[in-house]
């Protein structure tokens, strides 16, 4: 399988470390892809030019990140990173839609730097946005997820969600934050896969 990203990917970077997490890895390709280049095929494997995508040895595409993990999770056999029991399950699915849009929210901050001129920025946007990832962070300082010999896919988005913060707007976010840090840590202890992934 052909798994299409970048190295600073937070949503490429959660399907890297789902695949590690359950022993898929190894049957991966990582293509790096280039999302701003119109000549990258990217733009004909997901239509809507965004990665990561997965390509299957049949040649199927998969896309977003949410319906690769799902794919992976079945591949190793279901109810791994996903739980099968009706609680666990649709917890950590919010929990990770929770990081999704923390991620989300993180990159439209620096796409409107990347493809807004200074003077054209908006400022009632990016606290918008801003404003989604402090109480997205808040929520997850007074509930900081459960830790299992086995991540779910919540823990590893909200792991790819405070490296992404890590990257690209520094350690601000761990000021006030004392559970979430030491959590941050403890997952990255626990998982050699955290640290096989760090984005740059
Ligand atoms: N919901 C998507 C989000 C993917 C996403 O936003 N990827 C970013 C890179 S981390 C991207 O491809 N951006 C390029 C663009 O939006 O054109 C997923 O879970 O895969």
């Amino acid at each position: 399988m052909i798994l299409r990203s970048s190295p600073a990917s937070p949503f490429g970077r959660k399907v890297k470390i789902a695949a590690h997490v359950l022993g898929l890895m190894d049957q991966i390709e990582v293509v790096v892809a280039n999302t701003l280049d119109p000549e990258d095929v990217i733009r004909k494997q997901n239509p809507l030019g965004k990665i990561p995508a997965l390509i299957l040895k049949d040649g199927t595409t998969l896309y977003d990140s949410r319906v690769i993990v799902e794919y992976l999770d079945h591949l190793a056999g279901g109810g791994k990173i996903i739980p099968a029991s009706t609680k666990e399950r649709f917890d950590t699915l919010t929990l990770q839609a929770l990081a999704d849009g923390v991620m989300d929210a993180a990159l439209l901050q620096v796409y409107e730097t990347r493809f807004r001129d200074e003077d054209k920025r908006e400022p009632k946007w990016l606290e918008h946005q801003s404003g989604k990832v402090t109480r997205g962070l808040d929520a997850l300082e007074a509930h900081v997820p459960h830790l299992s010999p086995m991540p779910t896919i919540g823990a590893i988005t909200v792991a790819c969600a405070l490296g992404y913060l890590d990257l690209r707007f520094g350690e601000t976010w761990r000021q006030g934050r004392p559970r979430l840090t030491a959590w941050l840590e403890d997952f990255a202890a626990r998982y050699p896969a955290y640290a096989a992934t760090v984005p740059h």
